[in-house]
């Protein structure tokens, strides 16, 4: 009796193991699974224990990001860690739905945070740019970006979803560095409402913060930082490169939009490939992607680079405040909770991209719309598919847990820098 009984304790066990490493998906494909499964238990270059089918499937999108990037097996096996550890994050809180987390850090604005906390975050950033056993962690996942830039991380539905999860791998790495950091945003839209000539000199871009705005960054923590394809880390903050229109930092008025206007209900009126909403400045098409972008070409040289971005660590902290404004639409859509708004993902992979209609960019990458299809998966991030990156488990990995909607906004308006 107590053998049949631990057995079924056993069974119990091993059923719960079996279904945390499963997650339940909107759409669960042969592909999906089996990507899953070999991302969870991906240690080593040996892919034996998956069966052939899947072991071919899983190399061929190994060995293309692996080529692609000319990576070492061991930075292969970085990303990988670190997806598995936020893929076991994931299921965690999916297990555990309905339970209310306590004390958990939340991010804030990087202008907010005590003396202490900034230097802890920062001193990891820097840590994680040190070359550890000749690769540096910091640079293998900031290349990681450049791989999925084009194609599947930007133009599209998958944006939101891809970059959150992007925010997620690289907070865990900074975690595994200091366990007691969460990332901080730049909300830019503080130093938008500074009047335009002397947003140049604004906080942000001084040795306080981020470092000197415009030339080599010399100051704050990130000085002299060398980048992959060599150089030091430059920029060219509020510089019109592109006089007509000139770069815009994040406006206020956008964010309100997105954040609290009633008629803006759906993600597809969002993103690019989707309707869109009327850009109260310009008249046309807009989407919280294009208002993002504005940001990147504000801060010029590496940040205006898609496929440079992330080595200026700038580009973390503009993301972590886009992600943020994504999290205010959510909430607004979604204000008890009881959506999955993974179903909400827009399907428009079919549509021209570019809302403005001015290029059809399926013609420069054919593909580019069926990688932000709902039940791709996600690329660089195998284990999880496009649609997941919606999912109320992100939000609650992303430490925006105590966000409130009202006041919101407000307290950034008032926020003087
Ligand atoms: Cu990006």
């Amino acid at each position: 009796m107590t053998s049949l009984l631990t057995l079924f304790v056993h069974a119990c066990i091993l059923i719960g193991v079996n279904s945390m490493l499963q997650p339940k998906r909107v759409k669960d494909t042969y592909e999906n699974s089996c990507l899953h499964n070999a991302v969870f238990n991906f240690n080593s270059s040996s892919t034996n224990y998956l069966e052939p089918k899947c072991q071919t499937l899983f190399m061929d999108k190994y060995t293309e990001m692996k080529n692609f990037l000319n990576y070492t097996d061991m930075q292969m096996n970085y990303l990988y860690s670190l997806e598995r550890a936020v893929l076991r994050k994931y299921e965690k809180k999916q297990n555990g739905r309905h339970k209310r987390q306590t004390g958990m850090m939340a991010r804030q604005e990087c202008r907010t945070l005590s003396d202490g906390a900034r230097g802890a975050l920062f001193g990891a950033i820097v840590d994680l740019k040190t070359p550890t056993g000749g690769m540096s962690r910091y640079d293998t996942i900031a290349g990681m970006h450049s791989f999925a830039a084009y194609r599947y991380a930007h133009l599209g539905p998958s944006f939101l979803g891809w970059h959150r999860v992007y925010l997620i791998m690289y907070e865990e790495a900074l975690q595994e560095i200091r366990s007691d950091v969460v990332l901080c945003y730049w909300d830019s839209t503080l130093d938008f409402l500074m009047p335009g000539s002397t947003q140049r000199f604004t906080v942000a871009f001084s040795a306080d913060l981020f470092g000197n705005g415009r030339g080599n960054v010399i100051n704050g923590a990130f000085a002299n930082w060398q980048l992959p394809g060599g150089g030091t880390l430059r920029r060219d903050i509020a510089r019109a490169q592109f006089p007509n229109p000139p770069p815009s930092l994040t406006r206020p008025g956008i964010v309100d939009l997105i954040a609290t206007d009633p008629s803006i209900t759906s993600h597809t009126q969002i993103v690019r490939g989707g309707t869109g909403f009327t850009d109260p400045d310009t008249g046309r098409v807009h989407t919280w992607e294009q208002e993002h972008d504005n940001t990147h070409v504000w801060v010029g040289e590496i940040m205006r680079d898609v496929v440079a971005a992330p080595g200026d660590p700038v580009f973390f902290f503009h993301h972590t405040f886009i992600d943020y404004g994504w999290e205010l639409f959510r909430q607004k859509i979604n204000p008890n909770g009881n959506i999955d708004l993974r179903n909400d993902y827009p399907n428009v992979f079919r549509q021209k991209i570019n809302p403005n209609g001015n290029i059809d960019l399926r013609n420069d990458y054919p593909n580019v719309g069926g990688f932000h299809a709902p039940d791709a998966p996600m690329f660089g991030f195998q284990g999880i598919t496009n649609r997941d990156g919606y999912s109320d488990e992100y939000t609650r990995m992303s430490h925006l847990i105590q966000l409130v909607v009202t006041g919101v906004v407000d307290q950034h308006n008032s926020f003087t820098v």
